[in-house]
């Protein structure tokens, strides 16, 4: 499990995908790969960022890494019937461009065993409906990066309601220009300010023992 930690630091994806293998063939469990090595790795990759140790593209580099490494697990873990944490839809609201942190968020949430549903960017809040519905997600995480758009998480908020959905899904938003006080303004359940709250945030969703 060190192993695979030092090679998710270093953002090694070919030593990573390896030494998957490698455990795979002695026989270690998919789910203990993926939560002793690949997740504790990336928790801490999330707390040294949080803690300004590294910056996002040491975060990029590891998160390629770790989906290297997931993807030659993924099939081992279906196989062993292994379920995500919880299902998170994630996008950037409707009249921003800005996929950057969204991305770096969501990758950070794969890294901590979420299933995430990827909306993009410009997403209009039936389209966040749709998705929630078709997956049945119980988080929702939204980006905004301009105050011009910002309100336009508000109105996702209000689609949520209005689909009899806002109890079931717990929200949490984020963005250069979001503060806690937007976050309570338009009624969301959190907001984070990079993406290591985001899982901080996502993990306190489920530990609420929200059905998710
Ligand atoms: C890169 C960039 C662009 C790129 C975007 C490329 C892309 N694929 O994303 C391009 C060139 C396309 C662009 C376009 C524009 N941009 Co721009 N852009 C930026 C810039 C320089 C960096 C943003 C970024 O990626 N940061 C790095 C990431 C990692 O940080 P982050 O997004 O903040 O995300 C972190 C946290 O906020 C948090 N987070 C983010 N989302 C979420 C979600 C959740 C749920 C949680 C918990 C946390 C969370 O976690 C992330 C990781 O730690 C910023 C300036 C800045 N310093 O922010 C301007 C900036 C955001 N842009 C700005 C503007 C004005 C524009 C344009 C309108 C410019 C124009 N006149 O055309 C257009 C808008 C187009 C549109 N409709 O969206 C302004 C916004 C001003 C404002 N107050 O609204 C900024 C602040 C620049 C400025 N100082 O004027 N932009």
């Amino acid at each position: 499990m060190d192993n695979l930690k030092q090679f998710l630091f270093a953002g090694d994806a070919d030593g990573l995908t390896k030494e998957v293998e490698r455990l795979l063939k002695e026989n270690i469990a998919p789910d203990k790969i993926l939560n002793e090595g690949l997740v504790a790795g990336m928790a801490i990759v999330g707390v040294r960022f949080k803690s300004n140790e590294i910056f996002i593209p040491e975060v990029l580099i590891s998160a390629d890494a770790m989906h290297a490494g997931m993807k030659v697990l993924e099939p081992y873990l279906a196989e062993a019937g292994v379920k995500p944490k919880a299902r998170v839809v994630i996008g950037t609201v409707k009249g921003d461009l800005h996929d950057i942190g969204k991305n770096l968020v969501m990758m950070l949430l794969k890294g901590a065993g979420f299933q995430i549903e990827d909306c993009g960017i410009d997403v209009h809040p039936e389209k966040f409906i749709e998705a929630i519905k078709s997956t049945d997600a119980g988080i929702l995480a939204i980006s905004s990066l301009l105050t011009t758009s910002m309100s336009n998480m508000r109105l996702t908020i209000d689609a949520l309601k209005e689909h009899n959905l806002r109890e079931k899904v717990k929200v949490m938003i984020g963005g250069a220009p979001i503060t806690k006080g937007f976050a309570d303004e338009v009624g969301a359940d959190g907001y984070g300010k990079d993406a290591a709250e985001a899982v901080d945030l996502a993990n306190e969703f489920i530990q609420m023992k929200f059905k998710v």
